[in-house]
């Protein structure tokens, strides 16, 4: 039977800076719902190993992964294709779209299979997710750091512990203004699995249309 989920979260807001702000639920699923949904995505979801490209080189990610959305989606050189919702997903994909009040119809999920896979600094500001995307993550797992560093010359940083059966929503312009990672922590041996949700405004190439306004420009004549 496929298991529902909590509609409503307790947050906490972090703020960022005036404009961006992290809101975290620690304990959005209890233990035994948490420890139910990772067995079932563990089991269940095809994990896997893809190659991204940075500076020009391909490289294999340092975490395996898996996804479903009705549109593809790319980033780092690479695009997955669509893939449909399992039951599981779009059961969460529909608490996760309620409490955010965002139509999220992409999920990624991450599988970091002990301390060395991890995800490297980066924002998700790929145009097809629109100026400051709502975005959301479940951890479900060992707790892994998850640290943000601002893109202006101040380079501040932050971090947040993120627990089993927790929810996260990064919002405002968290994804202008900073980045994220999970690093590399030494000798853990336990996995952690990561589902994030987006909302895809379109296919790779989607651009946001340009306003009436923009476009029209006055004629040049003299002043
Ligand atoms: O695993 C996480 O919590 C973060 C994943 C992430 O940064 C991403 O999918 O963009």
């Amino acid at each position: 039977m496929t298991q529902t989920f909590p509609r409503e979260a307790n947050f906490e807001r972090i703020a960022l800076d005036p404009t961006s702000w992290l809101d975290y639920a620690p304990n959005w699923l209890g233990t035994e719902a948490a420890d139910a949904l990772l067995a079932d995505l563990l089991a269940n979801q095809t994990w896997e190993a893809r190659s991204i490209v940075v500076a020009g080189r391909e490289i294999l990610q340092p975490r395996l992964m898996s996804w479903a959305g009705e549109l593809a989606y790319k980033y780092s050189g690479l695009t997955i294709e669509p893939r449909p919702m399992d039951d599981t997903v779009q059961a969460l994909n529909a608490a996760v779209s309620a409490i955010c009040e965002a139509p999220f119809n992409h999920v990624m999920g991450n599988l970091y299979r002990d301390g060395r896979d991890k995800v490297s600094m980066h924002a998700d500001a790929e145009p097809e997710l629109g100026r400051d995307p709502v975005i959301a993550a479940i951890s479900l797992g060992s707790e892994r750091k998850f640290r943000l560093e601002s893109k202006d010359r101040r380079r501040t940083r932050k971090h947040l512990m993120l627990g089993h059966g927790s929810l996260v929503i990064m919002g405002g312009s968290c994804q202008h203004r900073w980045r994220h990672e999970i690093p590399r922590v030494n000798q853990l041996q336990e996995p952690r699995v990561s589902l994030t949700f987006r909302v895809l405004k379109g296919p790779p190439g989607w651009r946001a249309p340009r306003p009436d306004w923009a476009a029209k420009r006055p004629q040049k004549t003299a002043d």
